[in-house]
C-alpha cells in the first residue's frame, strides 16, 4: 500500500486530495495544527474510528514552523509521497503577517525537504510543493507558462518563490524527486470564505434570501484564471507519478474579471447585475430578475428590488501591490501529464452557488429558531 503524507490536510485542497488518495487505495497521513476549536470540518466525513482494523487515514499534530516535529512525523510515517500544501495562503493577510508567512510558507518548505534528507529518504520519498501563479505577479508576459519570468508582488508570493527555488535546488543537489505544481487559482464549495469567489457566492446567496443588503469588494478589475479544486488535486497526483521530476503549470487557459464572476454568481439565481461608475465609486445594481427562476429557487422576492445596489467597492480590500492579470498556459500539463480539467468556469460557479444557496437557507432556518448561525467575519 502506498503511503502519502499531506501537510495542510484541513484546507480546501487537503480535503479533496485526501478523499482522492483514499479512493486510490493509499494510506493517508495528515498534518493538522492544534487549535482551540475543531478545525477538521472539511475532512470530518473521511474520519475513521482509529480503533477499527482497516484504518487508512491518520492525523498527526504538527506545524511547518517546527522542524523536530516534522522530522518525527516523517520518520514515523515513512511516506512514499509528501504533498506540502500547508501555508498561510491569503495574499492580503500576508501583508499583515509577512514574517510569519515567510517562516511557514518559505522556510517551512526547507524544513520539510531537509527532514527527508536527514532521514535518508531522498530515494524513497517524492515531494510535491504547492507553488502558485502568484509567482508571476507583475505581468511580464501572457499567457504564463513554466518559462515565464517571476515577479512576486506580496510577502506571500516572495515566501513561495523561496519555496519554489529551494525545491528545485534540492532536486538538483540531492537528486530528490521534488516537483513544483504552479497552480493558478482554484476554487470550490470548500474554498475559504475570505477568498473572493467564495465571498461572492456566499454574499449573492444571502442577498437573494434577504439576509444581507450589499456585498463590499476591492479591485473588481483583477483578472484570474479560475479552475475547480477537484480537477487541480488530480494534477498534483499526476505530477508525482511521472518518470522524471519536473515543474508544471496547472491552469484552464481562460481569464475572467472579479466583476464578471459577480455577474455570473448572481446570474445563477436569475438576478441580472450591471455595473456603472469608476474606481471607488463603482457599483453593481440589479437591473432584471427572472421571477420564475427566483421562485423555483425559493428566493426572497420581497427583498429583491430592481435598481437596488448590491455591490459596492470598499478600498480596505485593495492590496498595497496588486496582481492584475493571471492567465495560465497549461500546454505542458495537458501533453505530458494527460491532464484535462472537467469543470469550466460556468460549471464551477454553478457548483459553488448551489452549495452556498443551500448553506444559507440552512442558516436562515437556524436564525429563525434562534440557534447559533454561521460566522460572518471577513
Ligand atoms: P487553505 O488556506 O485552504 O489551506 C491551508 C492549509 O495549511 C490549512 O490546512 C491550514 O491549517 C494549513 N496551515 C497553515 N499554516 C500552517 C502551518 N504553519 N503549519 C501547518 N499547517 C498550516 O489553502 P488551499 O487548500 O487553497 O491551498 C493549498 C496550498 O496550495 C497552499 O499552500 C496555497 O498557498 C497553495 N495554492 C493555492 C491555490 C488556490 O487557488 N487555492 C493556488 C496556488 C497555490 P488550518 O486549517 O489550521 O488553518
Ligand atoms: P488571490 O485570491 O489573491 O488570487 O490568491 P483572492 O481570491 O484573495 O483574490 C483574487 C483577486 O480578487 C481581488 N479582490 C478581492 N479579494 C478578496 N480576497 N476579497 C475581496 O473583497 C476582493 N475584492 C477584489 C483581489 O484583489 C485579487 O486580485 C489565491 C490564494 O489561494 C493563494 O494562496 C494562491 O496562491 C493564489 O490564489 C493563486
Amino acid at each position: 500500500m502506498k503511503v502519502a503524507l499531506i501537510t495542510g490536510v484541513t484546507g480546501q485542497d487537503g480535503a479533496y486530495l485526501t478523499e482522492f488518495l483514499l479512493k486510490k487505495g493509499y494510506f493517508v497521513h495528515g498534518v493538522k495544527r492544534r487549535s482551540s476549536l475543531f478545525n477538521t470540518d472539511r475532512i470530518d466525513h473521511l474520519y475513521q474510528d482509529q480503533h477499527e482494523n482497516d484504518v487508512r487515514f491518520k492525523m498527526h499534530y504538527g506545524d511547518l514552523t517546527d522542524s523536530t516535529n516534522l522530522i518525527r512525523i516523517i520518520q514515523e510515517t515513512q511516506p512514499d509521497e509528501i504533498y506540502n500544501l500547508a501555508a498561510m495562503s491569503h495574499v492580503r493577510v500576508s501583508f499583515e503577517m509577512p514574517e510569519y508567512t515567510a517562516n511557514a510558507d518559505g522556510i517551512g518548505t526547507l524544513r520539510l525537504l531537509e527532514a527527508v534528507r536527514i532521514l535518508g529518504l531522498t530515494e524513497k520519498t517524492k515531494i510535491y510543493q504547492a507553488s502558485t501563479s502568484e509567482l508571476y505577479g507583475l505581468v511580464q508576459a501572457v499567457p504564463q507558462s513554466e518559462s515565464t519570468p517571476f515577479y512576486p508582488r506580496s510577502p506571500y508570493a516572495v515566501a513561495k518563490i523561496y519555496a519554489y527555488w529551494i525545491t528545485v535546488n534540492y532536486r538538483e543537489a540531492y537528486n530528490m524527486f521534488a516537483c513544483n505544481g504552479i497552480l493558478f487559482n482554484h476554487e470550490s464549495p470548500l474554498r475559504g470564505e475570505t477568498f473572493v469567489t467564495r465571498k461572492i457566492t456566499r454574499a449573492a446567496s444571502k442577498i437573494a434570501l434577504g439576509l444581507q443588503n450589499c456585498l463590499y469588494l476591492g479591485n473588481l478589475s483583477a483578472q484570474r484564471d479560475w479552475g475547480h479544486a477537484k480537477d487541480y488535486i488530480e494534477a498534483m497526483w499526476l505530477i508525482l507519478q511521472q518518470e522524471k521530476a519536473e515543474d508544471y503549470v496547472i491552469a484552464t487557459g481562460v481569464t475572467t474579471t472579479v466583476r464578471d464572476f459577480v455577474r455570473m454568481a448572481f446570474g445563477e439565481l436569475g438576478i441580472i447585475v450591471e455595473f456603472s461608475g469608476k474606481d471607488e465609486q463603482e457599483k453593481g445594481v440589479i437591473i432584471d430578475i427572472d421571477r420564475e427562476k427566483a421562485t423555483q429557487l425559493g428566493l426572497n422576492l420581497e427583498a429583491l428590488k430592481l435598481g437596488e445596489t448590491v455591490v459596492r467597492v470598499d478600498p480596505k480590500y485593495f492590496r498595497p501591490t496588486e496582481v492584475d492579470l493571471l492567465l495560465g498556459d497549461p500546454t505542458k500539463s495537458k501533453t505530458q501529464l494527460g491532464w484535462e480539467p472537467k469543470y469550466d468556469l460556468q460549471a464551477l460557479v454553478e457548483d459553488m452557488m448551489k452549495s452556498d444557496l443551500n448553506l444559507m437557507k440552512k442558516d436562515e432556518y437556524l436564525k429563525q429558531g434562534n440557534y447559533k448561525t454561521l460566522n460572518y467575519f471577513e
